[in-house]
């Protein structure tokens, strides 16, 4: 088989990702020139149809580093943006509090309090992106959000001042937010109650209506109905951070329909809490195995066999509910780091082993590098912003990726896969409902939620494999049981064959 080239160039850089229901990739940051700019916004819209290529999509705010989810319509929330620039004198005029008033007077105002939707129903490229008001009364630099059982997203973390930041190591933002899928309307700030939160935590919607919610070596579970977390908290074993500056990846296994218990993965990281440039990072993963109905009751969490070391990694859980884990390097910390990991690995729940991809990425993926499941059951790697941010700020165009590549899972390569032929285009919970195909195989069906992702932190992702109620002449699937199991939203479905083949994907809205 020839190799032939995945590259695509575009003109921004996929700091934030995501695939939108419409099956199109959805790609924003501030300008691929300077990205640090907070008056200046980029967003690109690429077809894997028609990957030759892209539209522009009207971004006017600089939304890096923000963090985002899907809601259930299929509009994709963006929370916050780029702060203030970080010279030293912006930093001190940030902290006496002169620089934000002068430029709220002079309407720059940076987007960290910014409240956003990009709406993929909408076709006018002016018209896609909408600023809610009012915005966040405290900023927000670095934040966590995932979509919530009833539909609605809980925002929690990032800091409220850049220079704050910088100068002192840390203000965080240590509130809850709720916004309102349906009324547009963000909550009143109050306390989340994790003292030693940091920027961009791990959440994962748990069955059963816990949230995981895990910042360095810390994880804790957040009561969804009481607003309030349950005492005692787990802490990962192998001491270094695994969030923000030193961040692997964090993945919820593929659920199983009947399941008890939730396993979830820490990928990647640092050795150590606070990283510097010269500092490993890990090669040792750690699951977590929690009982859904008392997630305290957890053994902890417990080392896995071991994956190659790196940091800046993210992981794609595919249709056939293995994880793909990608880009990365071998050392530093997110803006200083060094060595380039450039192959791709695959872990198999089933029987915990890795293995490595025939094919290397083609491009180094390292700070701001993002990946995510495509449609067709491929993953687009794309993003980075380089070794070194501070010296890319001289050499934009060395440092600035903005070409985005397609790296296929070995199943990609069977000229026989299954293909669904008549499914639904929307679920109810916990009802049955036929999927034709034409291969009388299937011996799975899968649920992934289409996901967002930015520093190696998917917000959205979570697999689930459906209850197979008949399987002779039809075949014919319970839906998932609640908005616990599966938020609602826009997910793709896949029939995978007794071979272990998936079909390509099929969009279904869960939850209408
Ligand atoms: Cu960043």
């Amino acid at each position: 088989m020839s190799h032939h080239s995945h590259l695509h160039k575009l003109n921004t850089v996929a700091v934030h990702l995501g695939l939108l229901k419409n099956g199109k990739a959805l790609l924003f940051s501030g300008s691929h020139k300077k990205l640090w700019d907070w008056t200046k916004g980029e967003a690109n819209i690429w077809n894997p149809n028609n990957p030759d290529h892209h539209e522009n999509s009207n971004l006017k705010r600089n939304l890096f580093c923000s963090g985002h989810c899907f809601l259930p319509d299929g509009r994709l929330l963006v929370v916050g943006g780029q702060s203030t620039f970080n010279y030293p004198h912006v930093i001190f005029g940030t902290v006496i509090g002169v620089l934000p008033l002068v430029l709220k007077i002079l309407g720059k105002e940076a987007a960290d309090h910014d409240i956003h939707t990009f709406d993929p129903d909408e076709s006018d490229p002016n018209l896609q992106w909408t600023r809610h008001s009012p915005g966040m009364s405290k900023a927000r630099w670095y934040p966590t959000c995932v979509t919530l059982p009833d539909g609605n997203a809980l925002i929690v973390s990032g800091t409220w001042s850049h220079g704050y930041h910088a100068l002192f190591g840390g203000f965080m933002n240590k509130s809850y937010q709720i916004f309102d899928s349906t009324t547009n309307i963000l909550s009143e700030p109050k306390s989340f109650g994790f003292e030693h939160i940091h920027m961009y935590p791990y959440l994962h919607v748990l069955p059963g209506n816990h949230l995981f919610v895990h910042s360095d070596k810390t994880t804790k579970f957040w009561d969804i109905s009481q607003k309030q977390f349950l005492s005692g908290e787990f802490v990962t074993s192998t001491g270094g951070t695994r969030t923000y500056p030193g961040m692997g990846t964090c993945v919820m296994l593929p659920l199983n329909h009947d399941d008890q218990v939730a396993k979830i993965m820490v990928i990647g990281g640092s050795t150590v809490m606070k990283p510097g440039k010269e500092d490993d990072a890990t090669s040792i993963p750690e699951m977590l195995t929690i009982p859904l109905n008392d997630p305290t009751n957890s053994a902890g969490w417990q080392e896995k066999p071991h994956h190659l070391k790196r940091f800046l990694c993210d992981s794609v859980l595919l249709p056939d509910g293995k994880i793909l884990v990608t880009n990365g390097a071998e050392k530093g910390t997110a803006d200083s780091n060094q060595i380039a990991v450039m192959k791709i690995e695959l872990f198999d729940p089933e029987t915990e082993t890795w293995q490595e991809l025939a094919n290397p990425l083609e491009k180094p993926r390292l700070y701001h590098g993002t990946a995510i499941l495509l449609s067709d059951g491929s993953v687009l790697a794309a993003g980075s912003t380089g070794h070194d941010f501070t010296r890319a700020i001289f050499r934009p165009d060395q440092h600035f990726e903005q070409e985005i590549e397609i790296i296929e899972p070995p199943y990609m390569a069977s000229n026989t896969r299954p293909q669904i032929t008549n499914s639904p285009n929307s679920m109810q919970y916990d009802t049955q409902y036929e999927i034709a195909t034409d291969s009388t195989n299937i011996t799975k069906v899968s649920l992934i939620r289409m996901s967002s992702t930015t520093h190696n932190n998917n917000m959205d992702q979570r697999c689930l494999f459906l209850n197979i109620v008949e399987n002779s002449a039809t075949l014919k699937i319970q839906s998932p049981k609640n908005g616990s199991w599966a938020p609602p939203g826009y997910y793709l479905l896949f029939v995978i064959d007794n071979n272990g083949i998936p079909s390509v994907g099929k969009p279904v809205r869960i939850g209408t």
